[in-house]
């Protein structure tokens, strides 16, 4: 299996370096046992003033595995992934993950996804199911994020627990039968429509439970603006 963890970057200076190496690091200790032959990393930065796209290429000089695509600017997290989707889909990587740099989503589960990979198209992080949850949230971020998710479920009436995540594991089939030009969602619309495009075909989704901690260091990019958005296109996308 080749598989590529695709992570988009925007000021994440203090954390870059530690979450790719932590990544690489369960692939040389558990990939093999999963049959994962070949595991690359992308870091997709939108030209971040603090550096981090600078840092990015220097991880790349030091490991092939650590790949760099520079984008010119601040586009929002949508725009990054689907960059970094094509560049998996020319480059024939038969799994792509996507991968917050800032700590959130753990590289120990990992070997979780490349498990379920097996069996399923789709494996989904996630945090309301069993065994999954959040630490260091206040109760107003844990009622939105649950709530959002809740708010999806009932309108498109997709049977998964969490649709805002962003720590979610795609065979590359489900992303060449999505139409990648059409997604033009932002923020956590972006994760809940991949969810819902990929459903709507009958693709195989499960959900593995995650431990979403906060972030220590840099600052959240989500706003008012990227809540509202997805309240919004959940909306529009139950009426296509
Ligand atoms: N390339 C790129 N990455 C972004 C952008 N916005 C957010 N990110 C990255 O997406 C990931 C999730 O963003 P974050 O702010 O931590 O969201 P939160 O965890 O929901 O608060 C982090 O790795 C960010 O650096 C963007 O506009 N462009
Ligand atoms: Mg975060």
């Amino acid at each position: 299996m080749k598989f590529l963890v695709v992570i988009p970057t925007f000021n994440e200076i203090e954390n870059l370096r530690g979450i790719v190496s932590l990544v690489l690091q369960q692939a040389d200790e558990r990939g093999s046992v999963y049959g994962v032959e070949d595991l690359n990393i992308l870091v997709v930065d939108d030209n971040s003033p603090d550096g981090t796209g600078a840092l990015a290429n220097e991880l790349a000089r030091g490991d092939s595995r650590v790949h760099v695509l520079h984008r010119t600017n601040k586009e929002g997290l949508g725009r990054a992934y689907i960059a970094g989707f094509n560049w998996a889909l020319e480059r024939d990587y038969d799994v792509i993950c996507e991968m917050d740099a800032d700590f959130s989503h753990d590289p120990k589960y990992l070997p979780d996804f490349w498990r379920l990979l097996k069996k399923h198209d789709v494996v989904i992080g996630s945090r309301y199911v069993e065994g999954g949850g959040v630490k260091n949230w206040g109760q107003v971020r844990k009622f939105i994020s649950r709530g959002g998710s809740a708010y999806a479920r009932a309108i498109l009436g997709l049977k998964l627990r969490d649709l805002t995540g962003g720590y979610n594991a795609w065979r590359k089939e489900v992303l060449e039968a999505i139409d990648l030009t059409s997604v033009e969602s932002e923020g956590y619309a972006f994760q809940i429509e991949l969810k819902w495009l990929a459903w709507r075909r009958g693709f195989k989704i499960v959900e593995t439970p995650i431990v979403f901690e906060d972030r220590t260091y840099g600052k959240s990019k989500m706003s008012k603006k990227i809540f509202l958005e997805a309240v919004f296109r959940v909306a529009c996308m139950r009426i296509e």
